[in-house]
């Protein structure tokens, strides 16, 4: 066995976001970049030794070269077999479905999400626990610490696997495993959802669906459970094959950037179901013909319709939401009598929740909905969930968004991003909000009156850990809401993010479009943050 130690030096800006580190693919490929990262995690973990450890990413450019390099220094640092999907793919819930599955210590995923891939885009990479979800904060902020003083790593010196072919290899002391990165995603999405109905809706002849694969990790799994288990014709995975840079795309399932979809989905011989996934697999957007679904209705509409679909058809636990998605599920909680937990922005902060069997469905205005069937948020599991839904009520989509409407009431909803601003002025902007906080509180803007703001702060009730500077809520009196926070999952600049929420009760105002509805609050946004003066924005870039 050759295991080389190798030295290196710190590098300062390993920190973890949102979701692991992300940045441009070619600061990963800095010489010692990775390798760093890779032993830092490591170095952070006890009790690995001779342990299984799942490696797999989204397919985007570096991702192979990236797997080698950790399979290799696996070895070296003592795990005893490593799991990876073929040709280094799995999607992020199937990684997350493959550590719990098979009881494995825990994950490394190579993603940036729906970030752009390609030499001059993104990578990224981030480590899940052995209950098959995003490290908590405590361990990512021990890898950056590690990471700050890291002199040596450990890298065995051999040929590179083979990622190809099914089976198993041996690579010095350590086996490597290569599975089909499918099979057990859909086989558990199987035993979730009702898939006779399904496959009946879907085969019937009077029901057609698109969705839209970006060039992702999706295709492959929307092709498996789509076309061939539940039988919807050829071509219904549309952009089905993942391409190292997602063919240019920006591979984000959302208004902007699934436009070729939302064009589809217009007119009278549209589809009646479309949906979406994102880079690694783990956000989905649904439509319905010439109809939007915002993702926090999402949610709240598969937290009121849980009973329909067999793995939920007990009633749920209780329900989660990060603190910018909006307030819908809140009333769907209310009314099933059961827990709302608020969180930060982030699914780590589910899965304490999730494993203390306190909630059961949870879900981000992101476009992030998921469930306790893994600990990772999980496109083509919403879209099954609807699917499943649509099936039993047989009713189309608008439909039973505004049925819901009229039940629930409607959390009017928008978010406004301010994409690649500086980061000075994104701080200073933030500075100001937090520093005004007292000063807020009380005033009035016309019809708008402050009854509270803060700078949100999280205590988990099931481990006591705190997580402070959350983003900056303004909470009024009539239950409408702002909140401002900075993306933690950019490479570039400042992303501002600001989520503009109205509760809506007025049978005659339901259906109408947000930007409308919401336009004093959005012009209060803008100035109460003085955006132009710090950002040197008008307007935000993308909208949803
Ligand atoms: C964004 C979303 C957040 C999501 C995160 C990871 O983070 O707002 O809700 O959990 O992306 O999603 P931020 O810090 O940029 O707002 V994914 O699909 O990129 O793993
Ligand atoms: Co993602």
């Amino acid at each position: 066995m050759n295991i080389k130690t190798i030295n290196t030096t710190p590098f300062k800006d390993q920190r973890p976001g949102t979701s692991g580190l992300r940045k441009k693919v070619k600061v990963f490929q800095q010489e010692h970049y990775l390798e760093n990262f890779v032993q830092s995690i490591f170095n952070a973990l006890e009790g690995y030794k001779g342990q299984t450890l799942v490696v797999g990413g989204d397919g985007r450019f570096y991702n192979r070269e990236a797997l080698q390099i950790i399979v290799k220094m696996a070895a070296a640092n003592g795990f005893g077999k490593v799991i990876i999907g073929r040709g280094a793919l799995l999607s992020t819930p199937a990684a997350s479905c493959i550590i719990r599955k098979y009881k494995t210590f825990g994950g490394i995923i190579l993603s940036a999400s729906h970030n752009p891939g390609g030499p001059d885009a993104d990578f990224g990479i981030k480590y899940n626990a052995a209950n098959g979800g995003p490290a908590a904060e405590n361990i990512t902020e021990a890898i950056y610490k590690l990471s700050l003083n890291i002199n040596e790593y450990h890298i065995l010196e051999t040929t590179d696997i083979d990622l190809n072919t099914l089976g198993e290899q041996k690579v010095a002391d350590m086996s490597v495993e290569v599975i089909d990165p499918v099979t057990d995603y859909a086989d558990l999405m199987e035993q979730l959802f009702d898939f006779r109905a399904m496959k009946e809706l879907l085969t019937s002849g009077s029901f057609k669906m698109s969705f839209d694969a970006m060039n992702a990790i999706t295709g492959p799994y929307a092709t498996e459970i789509l076309e061939k288990r539940l039988g919807t014709a050829a071509g219904t995975v549309t952009r089905g094959k993942p391409l190292e840079d997602f063919g240019g795309a920006h591979p984000d399932p959302n208004l902007a950037h699934a436009k070729e979809l939302v064009a589809l989905m217009s007119g009278d011989d549209a589809p009646d179901f479309g949906a979406a996934s994102d880079g690694d697999g783990d956000r989905n957007m649904i439509l319905g013909r010439d109809f939007y679904v915002t993702p926090s209705d999402s949610l709240a509409i598969l937290a009121a319709n849980a009973t329909l679909v067999p793995a939920y058809s007990k009633g749920l636990a209780g329900v989660a939401r990060s603190m910018p998605t909006s307030q819908a599920v809140d009333r769907v909680a209310e009314s099933l009598n059961i827990d709302c937990y608020e969180t930060p922005t982030g699914w780590k902060f589910f899965g304490n929740l999730l494993d203390a069997g306190k909630i059961t469905l949870c879900g981000e205005e992101s476009f992030g909905t998921g469930s306790d069937h893994v600990r990772e948020k999980d496109g083509l599991w919403a879209v099954l969930f609807w699917l499943n839904i649509l099936a039993v009520r047989k009713q189309p989509v608008a439909e039973i968004v505004t049925d819901h409407w009229s039940k629930f009431g409607r959390d009017v909803y928008t978010r406004h991003d301010y994409e690649g601003v500086s980061t000075v002025g994104a701080n200073t902007l933030m500075q100001e909000l937090r520093k005004s906080t007292d000063e807020l509180t009380g005033k009035s803007f016309n019809d708008y009156t402050i009854r509270h703001c803060d700078d949100f702060s999280y205590t988990d009730s099931v481990d006591n850990s705190t997580s402070s500077h959350q983003g900056l809520r303004l909470l009024f009196t009539n239950g409408a809401r702002i909140v401002y926070r900075l993306s933690g999952t950019g490479t570039e600049g400042a992303t501002l993010r600001v989520y503009i929420e109205q509760p809506e009760k007025d049978p005659a105002k339901l259906e109408a479009d947000p930007q409308e509805s919401l336009s004093d609050l959005i012009k209060l946004s803008k100035s109460i943050a003085q955006i132009e003066k710090h950002t040197g924005r008008k307007q935000a870039d993308v909208i949803t």
